[in-house]
């Protein structure tokens, strides 16, 4: 880790400072920021991108995050982060052969995340030379027949391994599926094993799909929003704009989050001139509660016993029952099983658990308990833990509990990531995939898709570093650094025979090589894409099942550059010369492949029809028709004991183990990334500029430990495996966070995460629960460690 984080020197430690922000979330902090980056990025420089309006018949769909567009509005909601997004995409930097043929890899590996990206877009296929330590052009024939003779030369197609991060569109990811499918694999490791896999999991489990049943209009009826676990003002700011109304017509907004996120607290409208004008801003949350990490759990649970506290006094009193009888009587399954676990559990095997006074917690459940159309959103904050899935079970509880699924206004909100994580799931990028849609594909395509599981991201990097899988080919993302126990993964994709990255921008993953190694450059979504049909539309699929269509309008950057889709299919036909699938053909128009899709899935019938109507269509949740395609044809009430979730056998052994405390620490997003992707190194909203290696800790804690403000310290996991991780020189920031709580960026704390450290039916990597320790540090070599930054470069 230390070479890729001391390299460039710091010649601005002046600028670095840690300062309360006081003002708002968005307004015209985001609005400086946003001029700042596009002036970094030159982007003007090419002059062809409006951002502000992006207005075109087929719409745009903003790279930056799920949140749902507008209905009926082809112009491009605006927002810091998205701006920032599409800048980054379309900077006039570029990387060229002679950027490679100046710079080995080693050299290259020594600078910082920040530089790599920063670079530039790169413009031709590379392919990596050890003899010169240096990446070479290679053209896209020989790139494509390199991929080919390595698969083919496997032992097995499940000693390949593909990766996909969510950006991808949805007709890229069908014929990527299809490709592997028909190679052999079921190995589909996806971003969204990091991500909302515990949503996807555990929605499937309690209601039959593992979705979000709201949509935007939900929103405009909702009597109550609760946000769990997720920082919108950060994340997906354009849900602020939604939350404001909310507000503003008197709805109620609650968060439940260790951290005081700014944009859950109060919002200027940028695109509200008013509000703009007069310096105003909109409180958001009106209730704030405060627990500590990994306390979801057990707060659910308190809610759910209150309220059967509640309802046996009502019921004792003759009034009504609080639970939706008749609901749960004609739709569910489990509801007296969980009531006799939560019975059978005392207040005192609850309350610690949730760093929430009893008061808190009561007047929580309280404010459930009077919403008649309550929506629950949540994030980050309750899939990475261990229990992560169990949460989500819970999530599902409390509304089945009250009949919210199904009513107008109410329902379940996951915040997904990536612009189309939740798209490329449904094309079938799924390690687990279910008979039916595999039957469906065989049928339309007459191949024979293996029917066995195949591995997750956890079981790719084990499978790897075991010489069991000798091919890594990743679709997008930057799968060295975004995985857990980075020193790990790294060594086993340096095991691969061959590693493959399409790719818009250089980043770490392309450094850590395999034997053979290729970049493959791919146009991005701001890029027109002609094919032989003409200019083609991709679509995706939002946070709330909306599909649509985007097309880019930027001139490419490169006349090299090959869309996603081709790439996919170029390397189809490479590797597999006699498959019946005429591969080629499908990307001469995109709206063949959307054919395809709507053969082999019901709900995408008439896709290329549906999708050119103005704001595309949407996929109905069956839950909301009362409709439960669990095995028991019944919504589940599923329950964990307490004792179970919380007996988590890292965090006991840290306990014994450890003479040092041990806190819990959540790895989180500063306002300044986009998961690996630095566009620069503040954090407005939470005080931060100018750095990144930063521990946010709680005050009482600072002073127990015998630590003072603003002091080095070295940042050590302990887990039962006995591997030293220990990330070094983070600046002790106090901050408002429950005791034995602390919260610092990601990917930086990567190294920590044990890889075995996951959720247990949903894998995922529990990057919100480290068990760690402090040592005092020393100050880094240069200020700061991250990356380089002066005045120009920085985003304040
Ligand atoms: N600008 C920008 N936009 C993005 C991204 C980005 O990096 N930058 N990433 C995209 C992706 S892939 C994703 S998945 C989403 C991520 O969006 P979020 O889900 O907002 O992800 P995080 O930043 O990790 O923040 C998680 C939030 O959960 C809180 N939290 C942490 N632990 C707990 C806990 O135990 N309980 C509760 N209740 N809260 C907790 C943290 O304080 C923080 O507010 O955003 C997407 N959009
Ligand atoms: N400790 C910790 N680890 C985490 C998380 C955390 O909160 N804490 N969050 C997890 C989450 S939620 C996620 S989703 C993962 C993210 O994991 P990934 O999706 O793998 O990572 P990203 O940083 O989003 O990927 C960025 C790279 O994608 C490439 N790229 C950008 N646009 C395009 C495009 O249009 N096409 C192609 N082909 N490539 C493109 C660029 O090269 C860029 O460098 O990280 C996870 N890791
Ligand atoms: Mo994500």
């Amino acid at each position: 880790m230390d070479s890729r984080e001391t390299t460039t020197e710091d010649n601005n430690a002046s600028y670095a400072r840690i300062e309360p922000y006081d003002q708002p979330a968005g307004g015209w902090g985001a609005l400086l920021s946003v001029a700042r980056n596009l002036k970094r990025q030159e982007t003007f420089k090419k002059g062809s991108i409006s951002l502000l309006n992006i207005n075109q018949p087929t719409g745009f769909d903003c790279p930056g995050c799920a949140w749902p567009e507008k209905k009926d509005t082809h112009t491009f909601n605006f927002c810091e982060n998205g701006a920032k997004a599409v800048a980054f995409e379309a900077t006039s930097k570029r990387v060229t052969p002679e950027f490679f043929a100046t710079h080995t890899v080693s050299w290259l590996k020594e600078q910082s995340d920040f530089f790599l990206e920063d670079a530039g877009r790169i413009t031709d296929p590379m392919r990596y030379d050890a003899a010169t330590d240096k990446y070479v052009p290679i053209s896209w024939d020989d790139a494509f027949q390199l991929i080919a003779k390595h698969l083919q030369a496997l032992d097995h197609p499940n000693e390949a391994a593909f990766y996909t991060s969510g950006r991808t569109s949805n007709e890229a990811a069908f014929l990527y599926q299809l490709f592997v499918r028909n190679f052999g694999t079921n190995n589909f490791p996806d971003c969204s094993n990091m991500c909302h896999e515990a949503t996807s999991v555990g929605l499937k489990d309690a209601i039959g799909l593992g979705k979000g049943t709201v949509t935007l209009d939900d929103f405009d009826q909702a009597d109550a929003i609760f946000s769990f676990g997720h920082n919108p003002g950060t994340n997906h700011p354009r849900m602020l704009a939604t939350l404001r109304e909310v507000s503003k017509r008197g709805g109620t907004i609650i968060a439940i989050n260790p951290l005081k996120e700014r944009g859950l607290e109060r919002f200027q409208d940028p695109q509200a001139p008013l509000e703009m004008m007069t310096n105003g801003s909109t409180p958001i949350s009106r209730y704030y509660f405060q627990p500590k990490v990994g306390g979801d759990y057990a707060i659910m649970f308190g809610m759910l016993k209150h309220l059967d506290e509640w309802d046996q006094i009502n019921l004792s009193k003759g009034k009504p029952s609080v639970f939706d009888r008749d609901f749960i009587a004609l739709n569910t399954v489990g509801f007296e099983d969980m009531l006799t676990e939560i019975r059978n559990t005392s207040w005192s095997e609850i309350h610690p658990h949730t760093g929430l006074t009893p008061e808190h917690l009561e007047a929580l459940s309280k404010l459930y308990l009077e919403s008649q159309r309550a929506i629950f959103c949540w994030g980050m904050g309750i899939t990475q833990h261990r229990h992560g899935t169990v949460n989500v079970h819970m999530l599902a509880n409390l509304m089945l509990a009250r009949g919210h699924i199904g009513r107008p206004g109410a329902g379940l909100a996951p915040i997904r990531g990536h612009s189309n994580v939740q798209g490329d799931r449904t094309m079938g990028i799924n390690e687990r995939p279910g008979a039916k849609m595999l039957d469906s594909i065989d049928r339309v395509f007459g191949i024979q898709s293996p029917r066995e599981d195949g591995l997750g991201v956890v079981e790719t990097i084990k499978a790897m570093a075991e010489g069991q899988v000798k091919v890594f080919i990743g679709l997008g993302g930057n799968f060295a650094v975004a995985t857990p126990d980075s020193d790990y993964t790294q060594q086993a994709l340096r095991a691969c025979k061959l590693t493959v990255h399409i790719t818009t921008k250089m980043n770490r993953s392309h450094l850590v090589c395999g034997e053979d190694a290729l970049m493959l450059p791919c146009l991005g979504r701001t890029e027109i894409d002609t094919q032989k049909h003409g200019p083609q539309a991709i679509s995706v699929e939002d946070s709330m099942s909306n599909v649509h269509l985007s097309a880019g309008r930027n001139e490419p950057i490169s006349s090299d550059l090959l869309s996603e889709p081709d790439i996919v299919a170029r390397i189809a036909e490479a590797t597999l010369p006699d498959s019946q699938i005429k591969w080629r053909w499908y990307v001469e128009s995109y709206d063949r492949i959307r054919d395809a899709i709507s053969e082999v899935f019901d709900e995408f019938h008439d896709f290329n029809q549906r999708v050119y109507q103005p704001g595309g269509f949407h996929l109905e949740h069956p839950a909301n028709q009362h409709v439960w395609n669990t095995p028991k044809g019944k919504a589940q009430f599923l329950i964990t004991p307490i004792s179970e979730v919380y007996a988590d056998k890292e965090h006991q052994f840290a306990d014994t183990y450890s003479k040092a405390k041990v806190y819990t620490l959540m790895t989180t997003r500063s306002h300044d990334q986009y998961n690996t992707t630095l566009y620069g190194l503040d954090d407005r909203y939470r005080g931060v500029f100018g750095q990144r290696r930063v521990l946010f800790m709680n005050e009482q804690d600072i002073q127990e430990a015998g630590f003072q403000a603003d002091q080095w310290v070295d940042i050590e996991s302990i887990y039962s495996d006995g591997l030293k991780r220990i990330v070094r020189s983070f600046k002790i920031v106090p901050y408002n966070i429950p005791r034995g709580s602390m919260a610092a960026y990601y990917p930086e704390t990567n190294p920590l995460v044990a890889l075995s450290s996951h959720d247990k039916y949903a894998k995922i990597p529990a990057s919100k629960s480290i068990p760690v320790i402090l040592h005092p540090g020393q100050a880094p070599e240069h200020f700061n460690l991250a990356a380089p930054v002066d005045p120009e470069h920085a985003n304040g």
